[in-house]
């Protein structure tokens, strides 16, 4: 499978397995339309159909299918396959114009990585997930128990940690989360001499509010030890959500800057769509997909292999 995407053949094929279910279903359907021998009233009104069905959203799909509609008319286009081939091109463009440069890989002394989103979004698995990927490009990583709220969550971190040799820092249950994020990072920076610092964070708490002033709280204490920390704020979503992961997003978006999705579970859902509602309505790139439960089952997301992924 080469798409030709800059991020490598392994990666690609993770993509496009984790999408077998999205592509065998809706995105099938979508490539049957444009089967037909014209385009008609008839075939935009199914598109539009077929893409709310598969989580794009109701904005993003008119806008969409109005675009494509209105290229159609103005170019003149007669052969239905150049209009699904258009169809992939404004796909691909809309997923291509939210991306920017990444942080997370620039050369500097420490990385912090923020790691927010509501409890079973697939945080635990996806913070061990890009742990081990990190590991793997040659950066020492520490990961930082500030989930404090649930007991649970302290000792997921730690058995992840255990799994793929990284370093957990931890307090107890109910300890002060900024603290636990000030002792990881000076760990990092001096005796565990490491280039990464991933920060697990609650999902919960008693309200909304107390969980985004305890956000913005591990921000402050990030930025004071580390210039310009965090460098990244990724927001985990659960792709089976739908709809749903949108709508959590937005509430986040609203209260921290999150630079980047990491969207678990794109192997668990038929749907697939929500990446693209993700960014027309958040304007945040899809940094990461979880493909799998194991710990490598984890791509760089990648606009072209996405798309081409969908239908082939
Ligand atoms: N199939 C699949 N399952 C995943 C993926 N990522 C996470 N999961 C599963 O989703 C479940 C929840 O994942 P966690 O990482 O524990 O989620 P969390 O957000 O930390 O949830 P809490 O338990 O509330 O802390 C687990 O059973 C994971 O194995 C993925 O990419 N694909
Ligand atoms: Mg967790």
């Amino acid at each position: 499978m080469i798409f030709g995407s800059k991020k490598g053949e392994k990666n690609e094929e993770q993509i496009h397995r984790s999408l077998s279910k999205t592509r065998g279903g809706i995105f099938g359907a979508v490539k049957g339309l444009f089967q037909a021998n014209e385009t008609t009233d008839e075939l935009w009104e199914d598109l539009e159909a077929l893409l709310v069905q598969a989580d794009v959203g109701i904005n993003t799909t008119t806008k969409l299918v109005d675009r494509l509609r209105d290229q159609v008319k103005s170019q003149g286009i007669k052969k239905v396959e150049d209009a699904y081939a258009l169809l992939k091109m404004d796909m691909v463009e809309l997923l291509e114009s939210v991306d920017r440069p990444m942080e997370l890989w620039e050369p500097r002394l420490l990385t912090v990585v923020l790691v927010v989103g509501v409890n079973g979004s697939g945080k635990t698995t996806s913070i061990a997930k890009l742990a081990y990927y990190a590991k793997n490009r040659g950066k020492k990583v520490v990961l930082a128990a500030a989930d404090t709220f649930r007991a649970a969550a302290i000792d997921q971190l730690k058995i992840w940690g255990d799994r793929i040799g990284v370093d957990v820092i931890a307090h107890q249950p109910g300890a002060d989360p900024g603290a636990v994020v000030y002792d990881a990072i000076r760990a990092a920076q001096e005796s565990r001499k490491a280039d990464m610092v991933i920060i697990d964070t609650a999902g919960r708490l008693h309200t909304k509010y107390n969980l985004m002033k305890e956000l913005e709280k591990i921000r402050g204490i990030a930025a004071k030890q580390v210039h310009k920390a965090p460098h990244e704020i990724f927001l985990v979503l659960d792709a089976t959500n739908g709809q749903n992961a949108l709508f959590q997003a937005k509430a986040f978006k609203n209260s921290v800057d999150i630079t980047g999705v990491i969207l678990a579970k794109l192997d668990g859902t038929a749907k697939g769509g929500v990446v693209f509602g993700i960014a027309e309505e958040l304007g945040v790139p899809v940094r990461f997909v979880g493909t799998g439960e194991t710990v490598e089952d984890f791509a760089e997301f990648d606009p072209r292999t996405f798309v081409e992924s969908l239908f082939e």
